[in-house]
């Protein structure tokens, strides 16, 4: 692991040193306290600790997907009860968007059950994300696979994010999907981020991962550097094939999100689905790990979410506002640096 400058004459390296996934591994064997009091000091050396960005879900194109991802309710070869819908036209989506809004969201992110969007359907999006941009609101989209092209559309239409997930590691990632590889993911995520527009990367923690998938799957995000990192809680989703996968220790959970703020100094952390079965207590032992963002609003794409009050109260009990500060300026030896 290289070394970082120990005086004021040599140039300061401003990048930290990519985490192995040995040294993430290391993370999860130490004490849960040590682990968690080193997350809350990165957090508090990088982001006001009171701000928790709200980014509000809306799924513009739903269900009849024809990847076979075992954890989603979207999948056409699982019967979930999910109905198939066409694209949404533009103005229904800003209908939502507006009400999102109104109700204190920064972020406004739209999804669709594709593979990949066709070049029709990349137009309607585009004109659709250019509208809510002009609302105000930030813009994010999680459309499936891209190439450069299409991502240079999305980023001329104002597309400030794209959400695009690894989800776990990539030896476990072959048997969650079958349709699509790693790899794929990965080159859509270079295609975006050739294209200008800002990475939004998770996981989901709960698909009978090992903890050393769940060590790969942080070291990988951390070597993407994503500004936005929503780690998401299995919801088992009845017909799906990972609908009885053992349920997620809950302060394991606290730790992967201490690990993601430990690893990712400068990223938003996002608490993703899941939420709804964490309770209040989790939740806020996530704030204090370094989670600084949340899926807000009654619903995610087609499962539920806490409702918006509940949120707003969680919030007010823990101090906590909405924000969208930027980061602190990574500083000389980043607190998040390997030890
Ligand atoms: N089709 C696009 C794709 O797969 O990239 C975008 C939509 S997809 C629903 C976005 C993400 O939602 C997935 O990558 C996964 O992380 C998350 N997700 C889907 N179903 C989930 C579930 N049941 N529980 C937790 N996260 C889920
Ligand atoms: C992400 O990581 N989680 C969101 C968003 N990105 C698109 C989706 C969660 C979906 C949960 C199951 C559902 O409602 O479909
Ligand atoms: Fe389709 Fe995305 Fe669901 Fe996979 S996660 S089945 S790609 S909507």
């Amino acid at each position: 692991m290289s070394m970082y400058p120990t005086d004021a004459t040599t140039p300061v390296c401003t990048t930290p040193a990519p985490w192995t996934v040995a040294e993430v591994e290391a993370l999860f064997t130490q004490p849960w306290i040590d682990v968690m009091h080193r997350a809350a000091q990165v957090h508090r050396a990088h982001w006001p600790t009171d701000e928790v960005e709200l980014a509000t879900l809306l799924s513009v194109k739903t269900g009849g997907c024809p990847e076979n991802c075992g954890y989603c309710p979207q999948a056409q070869s699982f019967d979930t009860g999910v109905q198939a819908s066409k694209l949404m036209a533009t103005e229904q989506v800003l209908q939502a968007a507006r009400a999102a809004q109104a109700s204190g969201a920064t972020r406004f992110c739209m999804g669709a059950a594709w593979r990949s969007p066709n070049a029709r359907d990349l137009e309607k999006m585009a004109q659709t994300i250019a509208a809510v941009k002009a609302l105000g609101l930030e813009t994010c989209a999680t459309l499936g696979m891209l190439d450069e092209e299409q991502a240079q559309v999305l980023q001329q239409a104002g597309l400030d994010y794209y959400n695009h997930n690894l989800d776990t590691s990539a030896s476990h990632y072959t048997q969650v999907v079958t349709t699509r590889c790693y790899q794929d993911r990965l080159d859509t995520l270079a295609a975006v981020r050739q294209a200008g527009i800002k990475v939004c990367c998770g996981g989901i923690i709960g698909l009978g991962e090992e903890q050393a998938d769940r060590a790969s799957l942080i070291a990988e995000l951390a070597r993407l550097q994503p500004e936005s990192v929503p780690i998401n809680s299995l919801v088992p989703v009845p017909g799906t094939v990972l609908a009885r996968s053992a349920p997620v220790d809950p302060l394991d959970f606290v730790r992967v999100i201490a690990i993601c703020r430990i690893t990712m100094p400068r990223a938003r952390i996002r608490l993703s689905a899941g939420r709804q079965q964490l309770g209040e207590a989790v939740q806020a032992l996530c704030f204090l790990a370094g989670a600084n963002s949340i899926f807000y609003g009654d619903q995610l794409l087609v499962t539920g979410n806490p409702e918006v009050q509940t949120d707003q109260a969680l919030m007010r009990k823990l101090g906590l506002r909405p924000g969208v500060s930027a980061p602190a300026a990574a500083a000389a030896a980043p607190a998040g640096a390997p030890a």
